[in-house]
């Protein structure tokens, strides 16, 4: 989608971070890190959200689940514990509407969260 911030990321039109790629994902720091370790895995085709993209193709949504642990495996907090999260819908806090697993490590993170 040409207006879609993370299409941008990927085809390199915007920069970012990258931490990882494969095939199907790229993953890259978040530009307001919320922990010290905080990355975001997205598909390189444009899927709105976990819900669509887990619909449609399955087995990308199973090769961001691997990439997000692969990070955290790379990042070194796959033996103390991470988070992967997928904000979904608005009320959520959802802001851009290209799916993404957000991977946060490397604190103690609080439960429930807010
Ligand atoms: P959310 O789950 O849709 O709220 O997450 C969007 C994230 O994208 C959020 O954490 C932003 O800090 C992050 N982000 C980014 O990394 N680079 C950008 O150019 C923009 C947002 I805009």
């Amino acid at each position: 989608m040409t207006d879609c911030l993370f299409c941008k990321i990927v085809s390199g039109d915007v920069p970012a971070t990258i931490v990882r790629e494969s095939a199907g994902a790229v993953a890259f720091r978040d530009i307001n890190p919320q922990a010290p370790t905080h990355v975001l895995v997205i598909p390189r085709d444009h899927h709105p959200t976990v819900g669509e993209l887990a619909a449609s193709d399955a087995e990308l949504l199973a090769e961001l689940v691997r990439e997000a642990h692969g990070v955290a495996v790379d990042e070194g907090v796959a033996e103390t514990g991470y988070r992967v999260v997928f904000n979904t819908g608005a009320q959520a806090g959802q802001t851009v509407f290209h799916v993404h697993a957000h991977v946060l490590g490397g604190r103690g993170l609080n439960w429930p969260p807010g």
